[in-house]
Parts: C-alpha cells; sequence; structure tokens
C-alpha cells in the first residue's frame, strides 16, 4: 500500500523552489494516495535554536499547504512536535546509522561552515531525525527537491541497516516480509522509500546566480520569490533575474551551458505542467525582454490565489490550529503501532 510522507521546515518564508520542489508535487499526490504532510519544528530547531517566531511559521507553512490545495481532512497535516515519537525513533536510529554516514552529508557540510566542532549534534543527527519522520509512517514515497537526494539515500541505509541488525527479532514478531540483500536472506520490517524528485524543476535555482540554489537563507531577498510576495514584487523580482544575452533556443538541447535561462525556462514549465521542450516550442528564438514579462504573468496567476488564501487562513488562526491539532492526533495513533512493533523488536520491556 502506498504511503507518500513529506516535511517542510518552518524556518523562514516558504519560496518558489519550496512551492515548485515540493508542496506543488504534494497537491498533485493527494488526489490518488494515501498522505501525511508534515511541518517539521523541531527540524527547524537545528537552523536557530531561540526562535520567537516559531508557531506563527509552524502556522504559515501549514497554511500554504492548505492555500494551495492539500486536503487536511482527507489526508494528515500537522506539526512534527506533536508526535513525540518522531524523537523516539530517531534516538534508537541514532544508534543504527553511524558517524561516518553522518558526516559525509553535503547539506551537514555547508550548514556547519568552517568550524564543525562547534555545530549543534542536532545539526549532525538530523538525517536520522528526517528517517525517523518517514519510517515511523513506513512511508513508501517521499516528494522533494533535488537538494534532499542524499538524505534520502541515508533514510534507506538506515532502513536496510535496521532490518539487517534486527532481522531476528523482526522475524519473532511476524510483522517483516522475507527479502534478499546480495544473498543474504533478511526479514525486513522498514520498507525502502522511493525519493520523488523528478519534474521540470527538480530543483529551482537563485534568480541572481544560476548556479546556487533558491534558499530562505540567501541574503538577497531578489534571488527568490517568496508565496507571501505581493504580484508587483513578484513582476520586479522576474524583471532583474539575471539572464544572458542570447535569446531563448528553439530546443532544450540549446540549455546546456545557460544555468540562468535553463532554470526561467523550467520554472515556466513547473508552474504550467508542461515540459520545457514544450515550453520551448511555443517561446524559441524570442528575447527575455519578451518571456520575461509572460513568466511574471504566470508567476502571478498561480501564486496570488495561494497568497491571499494564506493571508486569509492566518488572520485568524484557530482553524490551522485545529487542523493541526486533529493531524498530530491522527498522526499519532499512526505512530503508536509502529512503535509498539519497534519497541517489541529492540527489545524495550
Ligand atoms: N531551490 C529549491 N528547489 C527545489 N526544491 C527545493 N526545496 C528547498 N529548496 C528548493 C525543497 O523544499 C522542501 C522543503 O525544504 P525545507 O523546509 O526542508 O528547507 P530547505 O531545503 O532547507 O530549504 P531552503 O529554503 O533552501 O532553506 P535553507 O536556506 O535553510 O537551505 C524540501 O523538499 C526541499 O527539497
Amino acid at each position: 500500500q502506498p504511503l507518500v510522507f513529506s516535511g517542510v521546515q518552518p524556518t523562514g518564508n516558504l519560496h518558489l523552489g519550496n512551492y515548485l520542489g515540493a508542496i506543488r508535487k504534494f497537491v498533485a499526490l493527494q488526489e490518488k494516495n494515501d498522505c501525511i504532510y508534515c511541518v517539521v519544528d523541531m527540524h527547524a530547531l537545528t537552523a536557530q535554536l531561540v526562535h520567537d517566531e516559531l508557531k506563527e511559521q509552524t502556522r504559515s507553512i501549514a497554511a500554504a499547504f492548505i492555500a494551495s490545495g492539500i486536503d487536511p481532512t482527507k489526508h494528515i497535516v500537522f506539526n512534527q512536535s506533536k508526535v513525540a515519537a518522531h524523537a523516539e525513533l530517531a534516538w534508537i536510529f541514532n544508534c543504527v546509522a553511524r558517524m561516518g554516514w553522518m558526516n559525509r552529508m553535503t547539506q551537514f557540510k555547508d550548514k556547519a561552515g568552517k568550524d564543525a566542532e562547534k555545530a549543534s549534534l542536532g545539526l549532525l543527527a538530523y538525517p536520522s531525525l528526517m528517517a525517523a519522520d518517514i519510517l515511523l509512517y513506513r512511508a513508501t514515497h517521499v516528494p522533494v527537491g533535488d537538494d534532499q537526494k542524499q538524505h534520502l539515500e541515508l533514510t534507506r541505509d538506515i532502513a536496510q541497516k535496521f532490518n539487517i541488525d534486527f532481522t531476528a527479532q523482526i522475524r519473532k514478531t511476524g510483522k517483516g516480509v522475507d527479502i534478499k540483500v546480495g544473498d543474504e536472506p533478511v526479514h525486513a520490517y522498514f520498507p525502502m522509500v522511493e525519493p520523488l524528485i523528478d519534474g521540470p524543476a527538480p530543483r529551482v535555482m537563485s534568480l541572481r546566480d544560476g548556479t546556487k540554489k533558491m534558499s530562505k537563507s540567501d541574503p538577497s531577498d531578489l534571488s527568490r520569490i517568496n508565496l507571501m510576495d505581493d504580484s508587483e514584487t513578484i513582476a520586479k523580482k522576474i524583471k532583474k533575474a539575471k539572464t544572458d544575452p542570447d535569446g531563448l533556443p528553439g530546443e532544450t538541447d540549446g540549455l546546456a551551458g545557460r544555468p540562468e535561462a535553463d532554470n526561467l525556462v523550467g520554472i515556466y514549465a513547473a508552474l504550467s505542467d508542461r515540459s520545457k521542450a514544450d515550453v520551448l516550442k511555443e517561446f524559441g528564438g524570442q528575447q527575455f525582454s519578451t518571456f520575461k514579462p509572460a513568466l511574471a504573468d504566470l508567476a502571478v496567476a498561480v501564486l496570488a490565489p495561494i497568497n491571499a488564501e494564506m493571508r486569509r487562513l492566518m488572520a485568524a488562526t484557530d482553524h490551522i490550529d485545529t487542523i493541526l491539532k486533529e493531524g498530530g492526533d491522527r498522526a499519532a495513533a499512526r505512530a503508536a503501532v509502529t512503535m509498539a512493533e519497534v519497541r517489541d523488536i529492540v527489545g524495550f520491556l
């Protein structure tokens, strides 16, 4: 039975990269799948420990989910800290995962900066908590942007090592399935999750530098389009976006070595649910001075209704708080089933 899980950190304003790389996919997946979407507030402490706006930002991510079209009555929307089992399973995974695996994570290296000794233990263990988020619900599919690929590989490594280390104990519970890892028979409890990364904009790049990903932490606000930007700001940012002097090519091959052009075409394609090739059929041969206003109109048409609905939802927070509370209760009930089995497998009395 496929189960979709993904999370977004309440660490600042959501931007177009978060929307196209993650939230838009969440919306599409809910049509045919059972989905759990989480505001990962425990992860947010790794970015900023003392955070006066954490509650507001948690609500605002939930508002973005709902304003984008996620139905919290059919699926589960909640904030991570409501379900303590995330931390409990993460502790077990801390004991399964190896230090070397964590030290190799490029996100840890980027965020820890030059003096990794001074980074928090939480930042190093971030992928272990992420593995717990996903595997607590025994999720099978995880829609994320391309930057999370390495963390999902680590989630698979943790699941695999747990399955191998505890295979005899899993067999006793009768809750696993027989698989082979190499030639070794393993009774697997946790599934191998599939990352869902594809699409025309799996990594939306900065509008100021096509080689850097669009990011909440970029000091230049012109580098990103925020979901809360008004229409004029969106148009201004796209107008100022860096481009090269050539016009748009007729085919995708012509985007090679042109990161800024590739990025803008990818954004257009993702926003209009088309392929890049299809977008270039329409705009190939034209100048950016023609393409940019069309892109700005499209971005405003998609984002303005989301922006307006987010503002409406944020004006009276009771509704959001109720959704998160009910979602948390439903998530906790599912998590309890996994944790009872995991405690038994591990040997906790
Ligand atoms: N630029 C991006 N393109 C495509 N997808 C992206 N995601 C983030 N940036 C891009 C995806 O958004 C989801 C939620 O991300 P997160 O809340 O875990 O935050 P993050 O990856 O740390 O996002 P930021 O904005 O880039 O923050 P900083 O500046 O702190 O690094 C994930 O699925 C992610 O892949």
